[in-house]
């Protein structure tokens, strides 16, 4: 700043030199012929005072906006508030699931004892008893004897016209007849139309088809459920021996069981006649 002033200083004695060399030549009425020399400039002068205070500036223009802040830190929990008021009654919920069984309890103290029943009849005496057992021998003797007698005439069956299996009578008429006349026929003799039910009963039957040569009617069909053959008491059958092939249902009429010769069967039309074999139990 001083560096400033003393610039200005010298500048403004340099003028005043120069105003005081011109002044010097406008008084002088005829011009000299003499030749001037500029003298040096002369030496710095001091500082001068400091100026009056400059006039109030002009109000400034407003800033931009600043950037908004980050957010302070979170402030800590307050203290617990008051308790609110009591709220309303809520709805019935729906029935839990059912406990378990609860233990078994102990056992019960005994009832009191009953009142006596009415007096019993009077007891046998001896003698009664002994003719009881008597009556009682008599009968296991005759039922024995009616054993062997069944059992002679089962053989002599066998032996003319029937055959055979574990409990099991075959017996013929030696006629041919449908399905239905057949299941009639052993009926009304108290059997009924041959079942075989097992390799042994079928056996049994296959002879007298070959004794008589003649295809037997089986008591099994199929009526009520095609390719479901059954019994006569409606239970599925639990043995079979069908030819390759069979049941075919053949025609689709075909739903009772014809066993031939050799023991192999086949499903045929009930209206087919064939050997009638009734089985007794
Ligand atoms: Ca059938
Ligand atoms: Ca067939």
């Amino acid at each position: 700043m001083k560096s400033e002033m003393r610039y200005c200083l010298q500048i403004i004695a340099v003028i005043t030199a120069l105003l005081l060399a011109l002044l010097s030549r406008v008084g002088s009425e005829t011009p000299a012929m003499c030749s001037v020399v500029q003298g040096l400039p002369g030496l710095n002068g001091r500082d001068g005072r400091d100026g009056a205070s400059g006039a109030k500036g002009d109000p400034g223009s407003q800033g931009l906006p600043g950037v908004p802040g980050t957010p302070g830190l979170r402030g800590n929990t307050g203290p617990p508030g008051k308790v609110g008021p009591k709220g309303n009654q809520g709805d019935k919920g729906e029935n839990g699931i059912q406990g378990m069984p609860g233990l078994k309890g102990d056992r019960g103290n005994s009832g009191p004892q009953g009142v006596p029943g009415p007096k019993g009849d009077k007891g046998y005496s001896d003698s009664v008893i002994e003719t009881l057992r008597a009556k009682v021998n008599n009968m296991e003797a005759e039922l024995r004897h009616l054993k062997l007698n069944m059992a002679m005439q089962k053989k002599a069956l066998v032996f003319s016209k029937g055959t055979s299996a574990a409990e099991k009578l075959y017996v013929t008429n030696g006629e041919e007849a449908t399905y239905e006349d057949a299941k009639a026929t052993c009926t009304k003799a108290e059997g009924q139309l041959a079942s075989p039910m097992n390799d042994a009963e079928n056996k049994a039957i296959s002879i007298l088809s070959l004794q008589y040569n003649k295809p037997v009617v089986l008591g099994i069909d199929d009526k009520q459920n095609e390719g479901t053959f059954k019994y006569l008491n409606n239970e599925k059958i639990v043995f079979s021996n069908w030819k390759p092939g069979e049941p075919n249902n053949d025609n689709g009429v075909e739903d009772c069981v014809e066993l031939r010769t050799n023991g192999i069967w086949n499903d045929m039309n009930c209206n087919s006649k064939r050997l009638t074999v009734c089985e007794f139990v």
